[in-house]
């Protein structure tokens, strides 16, 4: 056998393993009486491509971002590859077993990346070929040499994919390769006639190297034939539609319909080109497509490994549900098997009973090809990770923001080793969110050292770029943001060189970038968010910059600790926490910052407790009971988030004046309180003490005012729930604060309601 038809051997195996695997698991006695579905389709088109590169083109330094709907064909690849048994294979969709796309944190043993919410995944890999250039420019290794990256045409239809190729670093990653299954069907349709262009122009306009595996070898030859542009011209220019109906017409007709001209007639001259063609061979001719022609997609493979510049994508024509039953028919997304039909594909494979799940027997030569393949990519066991200081050592003015402490408190790591491990990231916000010292000191990262056009005239942020430069400032894609947040933060696991990464950005825009936030977070990577401005605090700036629903994004997201500080010292405490965090990969940080000024006087001095306090998401600041004549009836509990404090502790004032008992608790985490109800001794619980059980409270806070709504319900109180339940606008702060119903006079009126006063 030559190498080819090893391959085609080894192509075949897959098909069917990948399609009996999804019909196994269909077959299984349902339980609750849902379909379990599977992509039979969907992996049939990638399975040559997904053959020629895990048996012959990937090297052990290449990791994979596999198209998500095609994770039963990878999963074959990885049994016949030895990486999982047959139980695994049968455990497709199971709880417990393979996912139904492929999760590096469930099935880590043979997932590299994660993938299924279109266009994520595949751009956060694209990053992590930015991430490994910056560990290089940093004094790391190049682990993984290369990041592939396999997608579906229709995915390219997602937004962020396009913000990624808009991105000036990426067109510099010759160490990215991506392959485009264009099977020109999506879900529910077949791609608009013009996408396949737009596609491959897409991506040279992006700086790319684009390669097209449009037509199989068989086809070519024909186009080569005298009169064989005619041929082509037929194929290419006919739409999408057409071409895919023809996929799906019996032999007989398929003839008829591809010669036929307009008025009933046929096209002669392309009657007679096809003449010495059987009726039973042509629809595999038609079909001859190059993304199933495995030696084109060995050259293909082998020249993308060529290059060093630049980025390459392969734009490789396949059929969707190839060598199935239901190959090119416009619904077969979700199709699966019915028994007669996967006794069809058996037939046509050659697979006999009793044996669909085999391997190869030792003694073949498919056997002792997989045998000589270099191993697949293990990621290195991970370096130390980066030892996150106590303290930065840092004072602050008497007044000040938590966004301006968060820059100071950056600026300090700056000037600490820990900085070397920190990378920073904006789109396009990095002034504003006050990263500027930290620029200054640190660099702006560049692959190449860049001539600073500005050098010599007198700027407050130098603009200095270099390979040593250690902030990425990123266009202005949130989305982009997140998904590099995403590689950066799983540079741990993936390359065994943890960073610390801290991006950011206006809060309103974390819903912006939310969906790329979500797959960051469930793909595993570690990283710090900082959000800010948030709230209707930055006053004049007026709706659009005024962020309401994030506290309970921040509350509700999984894997990251979100809080929102009232004083500086606070900043300081858990950006230092977060980073720890994240150097031992226990969650990731959301901080929620706001631009107003907060007199710092009021917060009680530093100390353990009060720092655990702080961290564990809340404390006293003002206690209702040192007053003369406390009682519990006349007493009322207000909790307030980051600047809201201010006005509860002024609200405070106003009703010890009139004779009320009130006590201020700062809630620096909503997210940290609520986890912590399930603890068998709630941390919430212990803020009040006995004699304080049947007290009232107002929350408070600059957001929606659900993200503290549960306190009342978790102390078993009466509570009012204050913040902003309705969009933004321009104006003063104490404008809004008053329009909102948020500032000292509406705390004061929410506690007189509680305490039955008029
Ligand atoms: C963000 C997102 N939106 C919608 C879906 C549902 N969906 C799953 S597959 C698919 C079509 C994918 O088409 P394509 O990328 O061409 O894949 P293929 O044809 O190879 O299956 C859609 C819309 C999804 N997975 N993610
Ligand atoms: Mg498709």
């Amino acid at each position: 056998m030559t190498r080819l038809e090893v391959l085609q051997a080894i192509e075949r195996r897959v098909l069917w393993l990948s399609a009996w695997m999804v019909h196994a698991a269909n077959a299984r006695p349902s339980t609750d009486g849902l379909k379990v579905g599977g992509h039979q389709a969907s992996s049939a088109s990638l399975v040559s491509l997904l053959t020629a590169l895990y048996f012959d083109a990937l090297r052990p330094t290449d990791i994979v971002a596999v198209k998500a709907h095609a994770s039963p064909a990878f999963y074959a690849i990885q049994y016949l590859r030895g990486r999982l048994g047959a139980a695994d294979l049968k455990s497709l969709r199971v709880f417990g077993g393979l996912q139904a796309y492929p999760s590096r944190r469930k099935n880590p043993a043979v997932v590299d990346l994660s993938t299924g919410s279109m266009g994520l995944g595949a751009v956060a890999a694209t990053f992590g070929g930015l991430a490994t250039r910056y560990l290089v420019d940093h004094g790391g290794v190049a682990v993984p040499e290369r990041f592939v990256v396999m997608v579906g045409d229709a995915e390219l239809d997602e937004g962020n994919v396009w913000e990624m190729l808009g991105e000036d670093l990426v067109r510099r990653l010759g160490n990215v390769l991506w392959i485009v299954d264009v099977n020109r069907q999506s879900l529910d349709r077949v791609v608009p006639d013009a996408r396949p262009r737009q596609l491959a122009d897409m991506f040279r306009a992006g700086g790319w190297r684009v390669d097209e595996l449009r037509w199989g070898r068989r086809l070519q030859a024909r186009f080569a034939r005298a009169g064989g542009e005619r041929l082509r011209a037929r194929l290419e220019t006919m739409p999408i539609a057409e071409y895919q109906r023809l996929l799906r017409l019996p032999a007989g007709g398929l003839r008829k319909a591809l010669v036929g001209v307009a008025d009933g007639g046929i096209d002669a001259a392309l009657d007679r080109l096809l003449a010495d063609v059987a009726d039973d061979a042509l629809p595999a001719l038609v079909g001859d497509v190059g993304g199933h022609d495995l030696a084109l997609i060995l050259e293909a493979y082998a020249a993308a490994g060529q290059e060093r510049d630049r980025p390459t994508v392969i734009l490789a024509h396949t059929i969707k549900g190839w060598g199935l039953p239901f190959a090119g028919d416009p619904l077969n997304h979700t199709m699966v098997t019915s028994a007669a039909q996967i006794e069809a594909v058996r037939a046509s494979l050659g697979v006999r009973p009793g044996e669909e799940w085999a391997e190869f027997a030792a003694d073949t030569p498919e056997a002792r090809h997989l045998r000589a393949l270099p191993a697949l990519f293990t990621a290195p066991a991970p370096a130390p990770t980066p030892g996150v200081p106590e303290t930065v050592d840092e004072s602050y003015a008497e007044v000040l923001s938590t966004q301006e402490a968060f820059g100071r408190v950056l600026a300090a790591l700056g000037r600490l080793p820990v900085g070397d491990s920190i990378v920073t990231v904006s789109a396009d916000v990095a002034v504003t969110t006050h990263l500027a010292g930290w620029m200054n000191r640190r660099g702006i990262y560049h692959p190449d050292t860049r001539i600073d056009a500005f050098a010599d005239v007198p700027q407050a942020l130098k603009w200095r770029e270099g390979p040593r430069g250690q902030h990425v400032e990123l266009g202005i894609a949130e989305h982009d943001l997140f998904l590099l947040l995403a590689a950066l933060g799983l540079t741990a696991e993936v390359s065994g060189q943890p960073l610390l990464p801290i991006g950011t950005l206006y809060d309103p825009f974390v819903t912006r970038g939310l969906d790329a936030l979500y797959h960051a977070l469930y793909a595993g990577a570690r990283f710090v968010v900082v959000a800010t401005p948030s709230g209707v605090s930055l006053a004049p700036e007026g709706g659009a910059h005024q962020s309401v629903i994030t506290p309970g994004i921040g509350v509700t997201l999984p894997d990251l600790a979100y809080y929102e500080p009232a004083f500086a010292q606070e900043v300081e405490w858990i950006l230092l926490a977060g980073l720890r965090a994240v150097a031992e990969r226990r969650e990731s940080l959301y901080l929620r910052l706001s631009t107003a000024p907060v007199e710092q006087r009021p917060a009680l001095p530093p100390s353990v407790e009060q720092r655990a306090a702080v961290l564990a998401g809340g404390y006293r600041l003002r206690d209702g009971r040192r007053a003369l004549g406390w009682t519990p009836e006349r007493a009322v509990q207000l909790f307030a988030t980051g600047v809201m404090v201010t006005e509860a502790l002024a609200a405070a004032e106003q009703l010890a004046e009139s004779g009320a008992f009130p006590s201020v608790f700062v809630v620096t985490s909503p997210d940290r309180l609520y986890r912590g109800l399930r603890e068998p001794r709630p941390y919430l619980e212990t803020l009040v003490t006995a004699d304080e059980e049947d007290i009232p409270l107002v929350s408070v806070l600059d957001g929606h005012s659900h993200a503290l709504a549960f306190l009342g319900g978790a102390l078993g109180v009466p509570q009012l729930a204050l913040g902003v339940d309705s969009f933004g606008q321009s104006g003063t702060r104490p404008d809004l604060y008053r329009h909102y119903g948020i500032d000292a006079a509406a705390i004061v009126r929410a506690a007189r309601t509680l305490l039955g006063e008029p």
